[in-house]
């Protein structure tokens, strides 16, 4: 058995910052964890301040005495026989974590022995595993999933086995293993028996090869491509972990508004450098593929899919591609949208395009992950019919090893959007689910949100397609559900960055975590993904998790409240996003705000209706009722389907214009009212973050009332009537909202 001889020394993730002198630094790490112990020993809560760099891998000593105590006992060395490389970064993970967490350093040794301990390993690699697995384990755990099992072991000494078929199985057990300990869970008794529902979970960075970030708010790229391949940073692994320790398995390097660059030889060398980091993580690596490149890089006069150079070119290119990186996942590609290039352009159908690409993938296993976000300026019909009149005719045209991208909602990301109609219809085709980590039009890394409620309400829609019960999370995961659908994938822009604690904001990994959470499981609940993090992020005292957990699930209804209520969508400021914006009516229609509320004396909103657009008739004939019924319709969506009166009557007994007012009131204060909760725990954590967070929340507040004074300053213009009582006055008028311009926005394309 060979173990790397570094890892019962090595801090996986510093645990101050790296210091000139290395004895220096080695003498005061090790006084600084002697002080945490000591200070967490004593009850005083964990109060060094912290960068967050560690994220939800923090391993500080475990705030919960008795469970320590409890897990000190069971971590008496750990057992582990398999040089498989995710095996070894497994144990390293294990042994870090439990060092940190229970301040212990056991021995590894080969063989179970009377005195416990943690086995770690797959079945194949270790007899001492196969030996105490139940015989239905197997089949419940897939290539990916794990048992997580403590066990009595002889003299009353527990064991607990970490298992699974492959070494990502055994990493991905070791991090389940390590979250309950860091969440407070007892060793007694533990059972675990989980596998992903979902197969493929990706990362797409918007990354452009200048290191810019597309909708990126925390900073720069990862990736150093100057640097690369020849300087490795240790974040590239620090970020595999974190990947890895929610079960993303696939990351895709690039910007959809590809560079074909990053497909030369250069660059590939690079590429091979993440991917050889990434590997043992069980991350692949997609990257993004100009459709354009033969031309560009290439010198080829055409990129016509049809055309048998150019599928020749691209055949060369993935073998190119492979002899680099031989476990390359495959292109992830935006054709004939927003500008880029396409098969249309020669008049070829979508379909062409991403067939010309797979089969140079497909003998390598290589996939296709073809996004439907398309739509057209020229285009007459509504933009949120586009993509599924692109689309859907083109079912099982499309080969095997294609996956089509889907963004959750038919326009783009928005607060709040139904589920995209294309999701079940199209049961020949593989179907992937993107979602948006980062915050383009939620308030960048500056408003609080978190996502999952919102990305749990898609997932969760029944898209009836075929029969009730066909949910967009069982059209994805495909052979895990009974429909008959192709197992499918999900993806994430990411939210990551150059920032230390990767995401900008302090609670905006939060985000980044649970995405791979539902990611892996669907059905979890958002509530106690919130819980688990702030656990693993900051402490398990009461208060802190309490008070952060009500305030995560609170975030994204009000952001939605004060900026886009009541369905209301696309009204935010020009290219940057970011602020309010309802009055943009210039520039191509389809990107201005008044194409989509459509405000007049009489009402708001935009009829998606038999009578207007018709929208509603693509989805299922019984969610098209729900929808079309303005009476039925959920009110999330009831101006995204429907142009309503000014006094229509809504539920709650307001009308609709007194109704507006108060959802942007609600929401300016339930921000609010978060200063005073997150003031009060502030003796509860580190400064560091403490501090930095009530700076965020504190501009939230002003910004959130922003954005109502614009848009009911901008409403009223409309509607002629007085805000109701208990709706703030705006503080200017409305020329001065109009006026407002914000220059250098971080994430926006064009220099400004
Ligand atoms: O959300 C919009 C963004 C663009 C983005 C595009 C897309 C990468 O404003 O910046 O481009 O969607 O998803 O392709």
């Amino acid at each position: 058995m060979k173990l790397n001889p570094f890892v019962h020394h090595k801090p996986i993730f510093p645990t101050v910052y790296p210091l000139r002198s290395g004895m220096v630094c080695r003498f005061l790490t090790q006084l600084t964890c002697l002080l945490a112990v000591v200070v967490c020993g004593l009850g005083c809560g964990v109060l060094r301040a912290d960068d967050g760099y560690r994220a939800w891998l923090r391993y500080d000593p475990l705030d919960q005495l008795s469970q320590r105590q409890a897990w000190t006992a069971v971590a008496s060395g750990y057992i582990c026989r398999e040089d498989d490389p995710s095996v070894q970064v497994a144990l390293e993970e294990l042994m870090s974590g439990l060092g940190g967490l229970l301040g212990i350093e056991p021995e590894v040794r080969p063989e179970v022995s009377g005195s416990g301990g943690v086995l770690i390993g797959t079945i194949d690699g270790n007899p001492e595993i196969a030996v105490r697995l139940r015989p239905d384990d197997a089949d419940q755990i897939g290539s990916e999933g794990y048992v997580v099992r403590t066990y009595a072991n002889g003299n009353g000494k527990p064991l607990v086995m970490v298992a699974a078929r492959s070494g990502i199985g055994v990493l991905y057990g070791v991090f389940d293993l390590l979250r309950q300990v860091q969440t407070g869970v007892y060793p007694y008794g533990l059972d675990r028996v989980d596998q992903p529902k979902i197969g493929l979970r990706m990362l797409n960075h918007w990354d452009n090869l200048n290191r810019t970030v597309e909708r990126g708010y925390a900073g720069f790229s990862l990736w150093e491509w100057f640097e690369l391949p020849d300087y490795i940073s240790p974040r590239y692994r620090d970020y595999a972990r974190l990947c890895a320790s929610v079960g993303i398995n696939a990351s895709v390097l690039t910007n959809v508004n590809a560079n074909a660059v990053i497909l030369t030889e250069p660059y590939l060398e690079k590429v091979a450098a993440l991917a050889d980091v990434f590997r043992p993580y069980g991350v692949r690596v997609y990257l993004t593929a100009r459709f354009s490149a033969p031309m560009e890089i290439g010198g080829l006069e055409t990129a016509d899919p049809l055309d048998p150079q150019v599928a020749g070119w691209w055949k060369q290119k993935v073998e190119e591609i492979y002899r680099h990186v031989p476990d390359f996942g495959g292109f992830l590609v935006k054709a004939n949208s927003e500008g880029q290039p396409g098969p249309q352009d020669y008049g070829r159908s979508h379909a062409d395009g991403a067939n010309m690409m797979a089969d140079a993938l497909a003998p390598y296993g290589g996939t296709v992950m073809w996004r439907a976000f398309v739509y057209a300026a020229e285009v007459e019909m509504d933009r949120a019919m586009q993509a599924y009149a692109e689309f859907q005719p083109l079912d099982g045209t499309f080969r095997p090893n294609v996956f089509v991208q889907i963004k959750n909602g038919a326009i783009d990301f928005m607060p709040t959007e139904p589920f995209h109609p294309l999701f079940g219809a199209m049961p020949k085709t593989r179907q992937t689910l993107e979602l948006q980590i980062t915050q383009e039009y939620l308030g960048a890394s500056i408003h609080l949100a978190y996502l999952a409620p919102m990305w749990k309400q898609c997932l969760d829609a029944d898209t009836r397609m075929a029969g009730a019960g066909t949910t967009v999370a069982k059209v994805i995961a495909g052979s895990n559900s009974a429909d008959g659908y192709l197992p499918g994938a999900i993806a994430g822009v990411a939210n990551t960055g150059t920032n230390r604690n990767w995401t900008g904001h302090p609670l905006a990994a939060a985000n980044w975590y649970a995405f791979g959470r539902l990611a892996w499981n669907p059905d979890l609940s958002p509530e106690s993904v919130a819980e688990e993090w702030v656990r693993m992020t900051f402490s398990n005292d009461a208060s802190v998790v309490e008070s952060l957990r009500q305030m995560l699930m609170e975030s994204h209804p009000a952001v939605v409240d004060y900026m886009m209520p009541l369905g209301l969508h696309h009204i935010m400021a020009w290219d940057h996003h970011y602020g309010p914006g309802p009055w943009i009516d210039q520039g191509r229609p389809d990107w201005t705000a008044v194409y989509y509320h459509k405000a007049d004396k009489d009402g708001i909103g935009f009829d998606r209706t038999a009578s207007g657009s018709g929208a509603v008739q693509q989805y299922h004939p019984d969610v098209a009722g729900l929808f079309a019924d303005a009476n039925a319709c959920p009110d999330r969506y009831l101006l995204w389907f429907h142009h309503m009166p000014w006094d229509h009557p809504m539920p709650s007994g307001n009308n609709l214009w007194d109704e507006i007012c108060l959802r942007y009131q609600r929401g300016v204060d339930t921000v609010g009212s978060w200063l005073e909760v997150w003031s009060g725990l502030k003796d509860s954590m580190d400064a560091q973050r403490h501090d930095h967070v009530m700076r965020l929340l504190t501009r939230q507040e002003r910004e959130s009332r922003w954005w109502r004074d614009a848009c009911l300053s901008y409403f009223q213009t409309f509607s002629n009537r007085p805000l109701p009582e208990g709706v703030g006055v705006p503080e200017h008028d409305l020329e001065y909202y109009r006026n407002l311009r914000l220059r250098y926005v971080p994430g926006t394309p064009s220099e400004q």
